[in-house]
């Protein structure tokens, strides 16, 4: 059954995947799907269509750091409800950001790529802030730990059944 949850706080994402600063997440195992935020509108938001509008609003006022969330690409090959470690913010241990991004690592092996796609999240809880590590190998241990944290999290009841929230488009048998 699909549950229902009117009152609460978990934000519910929509947006396009896009290319990301190619800085080879993927050969290190932690590719992130990184989500189309539209900052050119961010003085006249209400140009956007309301999805786009919330993952905006999401991405400049959310506490920047490391979240546990559903994701479902809705329109790929694959459209499961997977479990994700997601960044937000400014990725401070590289000197070249130029905007906050908002990136999730989907902790599920897809087939194939999903760029243009549509990635549909709930976010269900905080992990940590984004720190600034000295040793890229540093960072790439912490975000495993990212993974396993996360995992574990959304198993938690009130979690778990965020998997089967109408956000979610239902899979076609
Ligand atoms: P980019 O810098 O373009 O974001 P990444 O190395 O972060 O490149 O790879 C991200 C891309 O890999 C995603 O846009 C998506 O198309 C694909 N991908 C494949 N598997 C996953 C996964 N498990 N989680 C996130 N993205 C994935
Ligand atoms: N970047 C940072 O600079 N500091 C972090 O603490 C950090 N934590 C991350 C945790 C997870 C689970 C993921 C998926 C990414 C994290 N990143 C962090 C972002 C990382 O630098 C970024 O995904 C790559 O640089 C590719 O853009
Ligand atoms: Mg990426």
């Amino acid at each position: 059954s699909r549950t229902k949850k009117a009152r609460e706080p978990m934000p519910r994402l929509r947006a396009k995947v896009v290319h990301g600063f190619g800085r080879g997440s993927k050969v290190l195992g932690f590719p992130t799907a990184n989500m189309e935020i539209k900052w050119e509108q961010e003085a006249s938001p209400e140009a956007l269509a309301p999805h786009e509008r919330e993952v905006l609003e999401f991405a400049s006022t959310c506490e920047t750091g490391i979240y546990y969330a559903w994701a479902q690409v809705v329109n790929g090959t694959d459209r499961g409800v997977h479990k994700a470690a997601m960044s937000v913010g400014w990725n401070p241990t590289f000197a070249d950001m130029k905007a906050k991004t908002v990136e999730p690592w989907i902790l599920h092996d897809f087939p194939e790529d999903f760029y243009d796609c549509e990635l549909r999240l709930v976010v269900c809880g905080y992990v940590r802030p984004e720190l600034k590590f000295d040793k890229f190998d540093d960072l790439i241990t912490a975000i495993r730990e990212d993974g396993d944290f996360c995992k574990e999290a959304l198993d938690a009841p009130s979690c778990a059944e965020v998997k089967t929230d109408e956000h979610f488009l239902p899979l076609e048998q």
